[in-house]
């Protein structure tokens, strides 16, 4: 458990606060979802704000704390939301920024900032997007409030905010890694209940996005997944085509060795500079390694520039692979108690030099400078 937290919000750079700006937010929040003719129960806009204010408040989430009531409220409301949207892969036209966010594992400090930030932007700039690229839970106290943050923000910006499955988004892994303890640890037996809840939407998250950047008639597609590419380890030469592949994909299940071979690949293997073919084995317990041969097939034959994934720690937030075609990201700081890693965002614009941001706000704040400028 994490007691003591090594940084305190900072005030003067943060004007949610001021309610003022709050309703104005709240105004285009309502725009946008009266443009998607989408309903959308108070509910989600109502725990996202009591989050921010919390987070606000030094991370202090005892302080009117949200009951097992309005969680349980809100959940059923996102899965009566998400399914809408319950494509194994999805494509996105962009035309401006595209951001990119790695593991998060109850990192609340760490998607605070990236709200605020994403706040700030999207007030001059209604194209940008923002993907999260899975594992929101396990390893850190606040992973109940982590994802309901980081739920709730997409929830209220459909079209900018994207999340995708980890393979942290799994009954069994809950088990075992903190998420279901810390439910039963707040709620007592009712956080069961509110599991179930929960593991449902899991199991109503896409696999892949695939974000096609645009300019003037030039394309580029980037590919966002947690672990890796696709593979069927009984045939790993032949590279698996992303449209082939997707009404095969069976990963509606809330455990992953449920699931076909692809969907496993995806969720959990691993890039490796080494290899040429891919390592399989008992050793991986479950994982799959690609080298770089694999990987160019792949990418080729789906007309894929760049690829973004999370899954491994990095003591400095983010590791290149491929000569840089493929990025891998860790957004947070703190991991099983321990506070030690330069948590990292990526930035992508059409033809510039993808960009490592590290998340703090005066990094953040400078980002939104040289873009207002
Ligand atoms: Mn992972």
């Amino acid at each position: 458990m994490i007691s003591e937290h090594n940084e305190e919000p900072m005030l003067e750079f943060f004007d949610l606060g001021d309610s003022t700006q709050f309703k104005k937010i709240d105004l285009e929040i309502v725009q946008e979802i009266e443009e998607n003719s989408r309903s959308i129960s108070p509910i989600i806009f109502e725990i996202f704000e009591k989050l921010m204010k919390q987070c606000l408040k030094g991370y202090n989430f005892t302080d009117e704390q949200i009951s097992f009531v309005e969680y349980l409220e809100f959940y059923q409301e996102v899965n009566r939301l998400i399914p809408e949207l319950k494509k194994k892969i999805i494509t996105e036209d962009c035309y401006s920024s595209v951001f990119y966010i790695g593991d998060t594992h109850g990192a609340i400090q760490e998607s605070f900032k990236i709200v605020d930030f994403f706040y700030k932007l999207f007030q001059t700039n209604k194209q940008i997007k923002i993907i999260f690229v899975g594992d929101y839970v396990d390893r850190n106290p606040y992973d109940l409030e982590n994802l309901t943050l980081i739920t709730s923000f997409h929830l209220l910006f459909p079209k900018n905010v994207f999340l995708i499955r980890g393979n942290h988004e799994d009954r069994l892994i809950n088990t075992h890694y903190g998420f279901i303890d810390n439910l039963l640890r707040a709620f007592r037996e009712k956080g069961e209940e509110l599991y179930e809840e929960i593991i449902k939407y899991f199991t109503h998250l896409p696999l892949v996005h695939i974000a096609q950047m645009h300019s003037g008639d030039k394309l580029a597609r980037v590919m966002a997944v947690h672990g890796g590419i696709p593979i069927d380890p009984l045939n790993f030469l032949e590279p698996a085509i992303l449209e082939d592949i997707e009404p095969k994909l069976k990963c509606e299940v809330d455990k992953s060795d449920k699931m076909d071979v692809y969907s496993v690949s995806m969720l959990w293997s691993d890039p490796d500079d080494m290899i040429q073919g891919i390592l399989t084995g008992a050793h991986l317990h479950g994982r799959m390694r690609f080298g770089f041969p694999v990987f160019k097939s792949f990418i080729h034959a789906n007309n894929i520039q760049l690829v973004v994934r999370g899954h491994q720690k990095w003591n400095n937030g983010h590791h290149i692979f491929f000569g840089g075609q493929l990025y891998s990201l860790f957004s947070t700081q703190t991991y099983d108690g321990k506070i030690k890693f330069e948590p990292k965002i990526l930035r992508l614009d059409f033809g510039q030099t993808p960009k490592i941001i590290p998340i703090d706000f005066e990094s953040l704040e400078k980002e939104l400078i040289s873009n207002t400028n």
